[in-house]
């Protein structure tokens, strides 16, 4: 199976809807549950979990607190699929046709809006660990450098070739988020999020750099599925875990570890799972 050819893609999507059910596969929303909304894949209605071993084509996820499943089902009274475990390019040797093969299928499967989050480091002095950031733009490092999912011939069915990520965090979706958090009376950020390749993390003079360029977080993920995303016309809503502050000052030695990122991407967790729920009950597709 080749990831850049959209016949291949429909292959998979045959057969999910073979082994799931044409009805149990078509959804609406479309979840990518990173570090953060783990959770919210475990509270799907009538949940049907399909492994991502059973579906051709699709990569497994190795990474150490990521599963694999996609899960169909009801959200808020809307028909979903969640993605529990998304593939990072570091994992796939920077096939990012690869890694966004997940977000094409849901658009063949009727997604209209997508929601994404991820673990990210703070660079924004405000931020402090366990805090929720609304993405309202990013910056796509490994995109800007020729590492994209839309490099290589485009079959037209795919979408444009050349790609509008202008307002790519839909701004109706980004005022509801807010309006919600307000009302739950939630700390909500809004900010830019920066997409490194990983999968080391950066260094103080790199952290640095993103700073100086306008970033508020930063992560390994996200950008490539949005950039998908937005090729086939889904809308997006995306937020940032914030699971440690990155560390600017070369004097000062902080170890980031994955534990910490997945201990406070768990204690957070519930609580963005719950706001994504709330949001997701108010939400017309
Ligand atoms: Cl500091 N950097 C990156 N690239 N990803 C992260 C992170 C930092 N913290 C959590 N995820």
């Amino acid at each position: 199976i080749d990831p850049r050819n959209f016949d291949d893609m429909l292959a998979i999507v045959a057969s999910i809807k073979e082994q799931v059910g044409e009805e149990t596969a078509r959804a609406e929303l479309g979840i990518i549950c990173g570090s953060g909304l783990g959770p919210i894949g475990d509270t799907v209605q009538n949940a049907t979990i399909l492994p991502y071993s059973k579906i051709p084509g699709f990569p497994t996820t190795h990474v150490v607190g990521h599963k694999g499943n996609m899960v169909f089902g009801q959200l808020g009274g809307k028909k979903v699929v969640c993605l529990q475990g998304r593939f990072h390019p570091y994992e796939h040797s920077m096939d990012l046709a690869l890694c966004t093969l997940p977000v094409r299928v849901m658009h063949q499967l009727g997604v209209k809006v997508m929601i994404v989050s991820n673990a990210a480091g703070g660079i924004n002095t405000v931020l402090r660990h366990g805090d929720l950031m609304l993405i309202k733009d990013h910056i796509f490092l490994p995109g800007l450098a020729g590492f994209s999912p839309l490099v290589g011939c485009n079959d037209p069915r795919f979408g444009a070739r050349f790609v509008s990520v202008h307002d790519a965090y839909d701004k109706q979706l980004r005022q509801l988020a807010i309006d919600v958090g307000r009302r739950n009376n939630m700390t909500l950020y809004e900010g830019v999020y920066v997409m490194s390749g990983g999968p080391q993390y950066e260094s103080p003079a790199e952290v640095s750099l993103f700073k100086t360029v306008g970033a508020d977080a930063l992560g390994m993920s996200t950008c490539h599925e949005v950039t998908v995303a937005r090729q086939c016309g889904i809308k997006v809503l995306g937020f940032s875990l914030i699971t440690n502050i990155a560390n600017l000052d070369a004097d000062q030695s902080v170890e980031v570890s994955h534990e910490e990122v997945l201990d406070i991407a768990k204690q957070a967790g519930e609580r963005a799972s719950r706001f994504v729920s709330d949001i997701i009950q108010e939400l017309t597709i």
